[in-house]
C-alpha cells in the first residue's frame, strides 16, 4: 500500500511538474506566438574539427528561439544538453520532412543533416553542451548554453 502511495504521489509530482511549465508558457502572454530568434550552431565543420561553432550563446528565459542545427563535416555528431533540455520547453523539432512534438534530450545528426528546434527557454541557468561519441568530447566538442532571466 505505501508503495503505491509512493508511486502515486511521484505520478503526481510529474504531472503537476509539466502542468506547471505548461500554465508558465501559456501565461507569459502568447509566448508561442512571439517572433522565433535564429541561433545558428554547426557540428563540426567541413575542415572535419571536432567543435561547435560558436560553442557558447546565451537565451533569455521566457523568449522563444529557433535553433537551426547542422552539421557540415564528413563525420555524425550529437548535439547532447540534457539538463537544457528540461530548461526549455520544445514546441516542435523539424529534421527533413518529420516534424516531431515533445521532450528531446539528444539530437544525433549525420553527415550533411540539418535540424531546426523551435523552444522557449525556461530555466534560467547554465547548461553544458557535447558530442558524446568516443573521442570527441575529448578533443573539444565541448559548449555552454546559458539561459538568463
Ligand atoms: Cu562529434
Amino acid at each position: 500500500m505505501r508503495q503505491i502511495c509512493v508511486i502515486f504521489s511521484l505520478i503526481l509530482c510529474f504531472f503537476f511538474t509539466n502542468a506547471n511549465s505548461a500554465l508558465a508558457v501559456k501565461e507569459s502572454s502568447n509566448v508561442l506566438k512571439q517572433p522565433v530568434t535564429e541561433i545558428k550552431v554547426s557540428l563540426g565543420n567541413s575542415a572535419n574539427e571536432l567543435k561547435f561553432e560558436p560553442n557558447n550563446w546565451e537565451l533569455v528565459a521566457g523568449k522563444r528561439y529557433l535553433l537551426r542545427l547542422n552539421n557540415p563535416s564528413q563525420l555524425k555528431h550529437y548535439f547532447t544538453a540534457k539538463d537544457f533540455a528540461d530548461g526549455i520547453w520544445t514546441q516542435k523539432i523539424e529534421a527533413g520532412k518529420v516534424e516531431i512534438k515533445g521532450a528531446i534530450h539528444e539530437l544525433e545528426l549525420k553527415p550533411g543533416a540539418e535540424a531546426e528546434w523551435v523552444f522557449v527557454a525556461l530555466k534560467p541557468g547554465k547548461y553544458g553542451l557535447r558530442c558524446p561519441i568516443p573521442g570527441h568530447t575529448e578533443a573539444g566538442m565541448t559548449g555552454e548554453i546559458v539561459i538568463s532571466d
